[in-house]
């Protein structure tokens, strides 16, 4: 049983994190690893064709063959992060989103009718890399201001040992209370950003090392961020996003159909990628259950992207300065 108990859930809410270690079994990966290895491989044979590539790596483990081909070119990142995020959407990392133990999770804290939310992540993090290094940012700074009193549930999942070392994320504890703080667009390494003045009370900072099997819980409100990458391994991770289905989403929606012009409880959090049900108690015929149904969902909205959300933040260039 991999439900949260009491205390977990009363860390999460007071706190606004949670570490819970153990939800998968490490070779719960093992799929999801060979298909990156393969998404990998596929890329860097073009790459070679292409004259971009000296050779393929294939001898280096899956924690160091990208640093390899990542030092002759970032271009073999495109099939695994996708031009705006997103990107991959194989049968493995979808049987990851749709884990009955990971679901069991989700469900202590938002309950049983789940949506996974549209914005999800694949982060190879390279050592040194400087996009892997994220500002301080509350998720809802990427969402519509209509669900920022919505619980959007981050579950931050590495595929390796996450420490500090190979850069683990850090949380401002107990600061998600408090709305949204100001963020800046066009902030470090090119993220949204919150101005070190402007992080909301809470604290002090804390480091969440997360061990291979382990998830971290984050509100879409919790302060954190994303440190530099120390060691000599790829900090592989996933950042998987569920809401409850009376938050708005785009569920069965088709991307040319979005409209800035209705009720809000009609927009999607996140209008630029597709929401979709993986657990449902009312509507069990909503679920999406197989993985080429999923991979269908996702890549119509790659095709046709509706607009991200505006809310008008500045740019950090722009930010005031004391006098
Ligand atoms: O995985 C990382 O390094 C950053 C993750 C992050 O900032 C997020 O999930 O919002």
């Amino acid at each position: 049983m991999s439900a949260l108990t009491e205390r977990q859930a009363e860390f999460f809410e007071r706190e606004g994190y949670l570490m819970v270690p153990d939800v998968f079994a490490p070779t719960d990966f093992a799929p999801l690893r060979d298909e990156f290895t393969a998404v990998i491989h596929e890329a860097a044979v073009e790459l070679r064709a292409a004259g971009k590539l000296s050779r393929l790596y294939e001898d280096e483990p899956f924690e160091r063959r990208l640093t390899r081909i990542y030092a002759e070119t970032d271009e073999i990142l495109g099939p695994i992060i996708g031009r705006g995020g997103g990107g991959h959407s194989g049968p493995a990392l979808f049987a990851v989103i749709t884990h009955p133990a990971l679901l069991e999770v989700v469900e202590s804290l938002i309950g049983p009718e789940i949506i996974a939310s549209s914005v999800y992540r694949v982060r190879p993090k390279i050592p040194g890399m400087a996009r892997g290094v994220v500002p301080w940012h509350q998720d809802s700074g990427y969402f519509n201001p209509h669900c920022d009193r919505d619980l959007i549930l981050t579950c931050w999942i590495p595929l390796v040992d996450a420490t500090v070392e190979n850069g683990c994320l850090e949380v401002l504890p107990r600061a998600h209370r408090r709305g949204v703080a100001c963020h800046y667009t066009n902030g470090p390494n090119g993220y949204l950003a919150i101005d070190d003045p402007d992080l909301p009370a809470g604290g002090p900072p804390v480091a969440v090392p997360v061990p291979l099997g382990g998830v971290l819980l984050l509100t879409n409100l919790t302060p954190h961020c994303s440190t530099p990458n120390r060691s000599d391994v790829v900090r592989w991770s996933l950042d998987l996003r569920y809401q409850d289905a009376a938050v708005p989403n785009n569920v069965g929606e088709a991307p040319q159909d979005f409209t800035w012009d209705r009720p809000d409880a009609q927009i999607a959090c996140y209008p630029p990628e597709a929401d979709f049900v993986v657990q449902s108690v009312r509507d069990p015929r909503s679920v999406v259950r197989s993985a080429d149904d999923f991979n269908r969902i996702r890549r119509r909205y790659e095709r046709l992207r509706p607009p991200g959300p505006e809310r008008g933040w500045t740019r950090y260039d722009r930010r005031p300065q004391p006098s």
